[in-house]
């Protein structure tokens, strides 16, 4: 910790646990304290830490060749595309490495497709966001945030975004009615801002309008995609199909980083070649993870289980939350849920993290009173019952 605090960037504030060792659902600390990970770094070990068909494949693929850089074919990266546009339904992808590039990747398409496309007039298209959004660091994301700590003091901004209000119809048709408006780019439920799921029907709501005033609508599954809310992706809830759909994160199983954005011809091949790309993009190394990562998705059937798990741990939440004053709301889907900690004699939520750490759980807590409950996907009840009993123990432990 002094090392880091002596030479590494202040831009984090982590909970005092230094972790060395992680497998499953377990991660280790240097003095050999077993905990559950209940983040799983913010849902990129879907799969599970250090997942053994997905080490292998990263080992087999680094002993031969790692990164070639576009200027050059390579043996895998069109079978990697293949496999993963059938896997979602998309004619073709663009593979980048953070998700912060594909969010970037899918807004420089958007503009794109608006001006040769749709037709509007350079320099004019206007992408909409919703309020609470988060979609990384770049000056294009903190541009596009309504949250003063991912913005302030970074002006100025990009300009051609507009926000409205999450899960409400109403201000997004008034949005995107304007004809300049070349996409919604939104999350299918909030990560960030606390876990917000919207009402049922309001993604069928969101493909609707922007199917009706021809605006492309983007999907950002970089946290909700991959099993995590109980389906492969967020959208299969309501059964939407996003135009842009963009993943990230548990995309590698938590290896190295790997990003994807996928669409259909009419939007991707609106960039042509040497307009845009990533040294690392497509690299061998990346797409041998993420196939492998993907295909343990669907042997291991974790959307399944997320969804079966997830009913079972907001169930347990929900009684929780009736035995302690100190949970105000339970909230999410699937194996992605939060719940609200109103404050008491002075006890914050991250104050319960410190006592779940030392109770044998890791959870950390976004906006001050909202503790996020992510396990890896590959949990089973046994774990999951375990670690509601911490969780309970601690809970109650504040009187
Ligand atoms: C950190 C938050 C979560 C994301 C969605 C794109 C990205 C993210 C929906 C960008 C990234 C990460 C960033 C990470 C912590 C984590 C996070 F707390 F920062 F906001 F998950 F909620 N779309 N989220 O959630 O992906 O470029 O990071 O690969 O900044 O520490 P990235």
């Amino acid at each position: 910790m002094e090392l880091e605090d002596n030479y590494g960037a202040h831009n984090y504030h982590p909970i005092p646990v230094v972790l060395e060792r992680g497998e499953g659902v377990y991660v280790w600390d240097v003095n050999g304290k077993k905990y559950f990970d209940f983040l799983a770094a913010y849902s990129a070990v879907n799969q599970g830490h250090c997942h053994p068909r997905i080490i292998k494949a990263l080992i087999n693929q680094a002993q031969k060749l790692t990164l070639t850089s576009r200027a050059f074919y390579n043996s895998i990266l069109g079978e990697y595309e293949k496999y993963i546009t059938s896997y979602f339904g998309y004619d073709k992808v663009l593979p980048m490495n953070t998700g912060v590039e594909g969010g970037e990747t899918a807004l420089k398409l958007a503009r794109r497709w608006a001006y040769d496309v749709k037709g509007v007039e350079k320099n004019k298209a206007k992408v909409v966001f919703a309020k609470g959004n988060f979609w990384g660091r770049t000056l294009a994301a903190i541009s596009s945030s309504n949250d003063p700590s991912s913005f302030e003091g970074f002006g100025p901004f990009l300009s051609g975004f507009e926000l409205i209000e999450y899960n409400n119809l109403n201000s997004l048709e008034e949005a995107i009615k304007d004809p300049n408006t070349a996409a919604f780019m939104v999350e299918p439920i909030q990560g960030e801002a606390g876990v917000i799921v919207p009402d049922n029907n309001y993604l069928k709501g969101v493909r609707a309008l922007c199917t009706k005033y021809n605006v492309l609508f983007i999907a950002d599954e970089v946290q909700t995609g991959l099993g995590r809310t109980g389906k492969m992706l967020a959208c299969d809830h309501e059964g939407v199909k996003p135009d842009i759909l963009i993943l990230g994160k548990a995309l590698s199983g938590g290896t190295i980083p790997v990003s994807a954005v996928l669409a259909n011809n009419e939007v991707m091949l609106t960039i042509k070649p040497g307009e845009h790309g990533s040294t690392y993009g497509g690299n061998p190394l990346a797409c041998a993870v993420a196939m492998e990562a993907l295909k343990v998705l669907k042997d291991e059937k974790l959307s399944e289980n997320s969804e079966a798990l997830g009913i079972i741990f907001r169930d347990e939440m929900n009684r929780l939350k009736n035995e302690s004053d100190l949970i105000t709301d339970v909230r999410g889907k699937g194996l992605f849920n939060a719940i609200v900690i109103k404050e008491l004699n002075g006890k914050t939520a991250l104050d319960v993290c410190l006592k779940f750490a030392e109770n044998g759980l890791l959870a950390k807590p976004t906006h001050g009173d909202i503790i996020r409950f992510a396990p890896p996907l590959v949990i089973n009840r046994e774990q999951l019952m375990e670690c509601v009993n911490i969780i309970r123990q601690v809970i109650l432990s504040f009187k």
